[in-house]
């Protein structure tokens, strides 16, 4: 393994390409938020099968959805000097101090399908992600024109403090304000799970202001599926009597379009695997890496979805 030498961006090239020249293993360290959606379980599958493809040693951890456990494997990272840190953080702060070690390690830092909120970008090397906000913006427009621009909304957010449940909620808003007829009624975070997406709605139609509710905007395809059992265990008609829209674009969402229960999900492709590792080489060639590689997505609604759905791959 090429000792680092001191911290610095330049620094880490000049040891990532002292060790693309003496042909000497990548080593990549990964830390996983966990495997809270369909979403995130493809995007492991993605980067685990990718690693083995380039034969690339791969250090994976699975945080089980806890920033504490993050942080303790990037030291871990840290102290089995990786040549490269993946790091998807499952919400947006206190990543500061241990960035810094890994800086001062002489690690480079890729962030991957979340961003954090640093005061010094040069934390990190790059953000390979979707334009969140877009998805946000994405669904809102979708919505707007299936309900005329007249909805009153339920949202199930993502994860309270990620980058996600922030960024699409802001992107979702800042379109409906463009609709007086458009407004969330109520809005609490099932935190990405089926489960808990499951539990919010449970709790929201037993409300005598749930029978004024048209539409659901959640922010994920597991939050808005766990919504789905709910209304049809209460007697509602998901997809008919409540217009339906999420993000992510998994393949249950499609087998719900099709079943008529979901009405549109936005693609957040999860298949980051060959532009992480493309990123990875580019660092180990010594070269420089964009600030923000975008992963791209479109929209696909029940009007294509049965057209689409074989060709689902998460
Ligand atoms: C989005 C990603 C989100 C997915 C969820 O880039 O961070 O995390 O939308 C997943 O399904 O839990």
């Amino acid at each position: 393994m090429i000792r680092k030498i001191l911290a610095s961006a330049a620094a880490c090239a000049l040891s990532m390409t002292a060790m693309a020249v003496s042909g000497e293993k990548i080593v990549v360290g990964f830390s996983q938020i966990g495997a809270e959606s369909a979403w995130r379980t493809a995007e492991t599958i993605s980067i685990k099968t990718e690693a083995e493809k380039r034969g690339i040693e791969l250090i994976f951890s699975d945080a089980q959805q806890k920033q504490e456990n993050q942080i303790k494997a990037l030291r871990n990272f840290i102290a089995m000097d990786v040549d490269v840190i993946g790091l998807a953080p499952v919400v947006e702060s206190g990543w500061e101090p241990v960035l810094r070690e890994v800086q001062e390690a002489g690690i480079p830092v890729i962030l991957v399908d979340r961003k954090v909120n640093v005061s010094d970008e040069s934390l990190y090397e790059s953000y390979l992600g979707p334009n969140v906000i877009e998805e946000g913006r994405n669904a809102a427009r979708w919505l707007a024109e299936r309900m005329n621009g007249k909805a009153n909304i339920v949202e199930l957010q993502g994860t309270v403090g990620s980058a996600p449940a922030i960024e699409r909620k802001q992107g979702f808003e800042g379109v409906i304000a463009d609709y007086p007829g458009m407004r969330i009624v109520m809005s609490q975070s099932g935190d990405f799970t089926r489960a808990k997406g499951k539990e919010v709605m449970e709790q929201w139609v037993k409300s005598p202001d749930f029978r004024s509710v048209d539409a659901i905007f959640a922010h994920n395809d597991d939050m808005a599926l766990g919504a789905v059992q709910a209304l049809e265990e209460s007697g509602f008609r998901p997809g008919k009597d409540i217009v339906i829209v999420s993000i992510d674009g998994v393949r249950d969402a499609f087998v719900a379009m099709v079943d008529g229960k979901l009405n549109c999900t936005v693609e957040c492709n999860p298949l980051l695997g060959p532009q992480f590792f493309n990123l990875v080489e580019k660092l180990a060639a010594g070269g420089s890496i964009p600030r923000w590689e975008e992963s791209f997505e479109d929209v696909y609604d029940e009007t294509v979805a049965a057209k689409a759905l074989p060709e689902r791959l998460y």
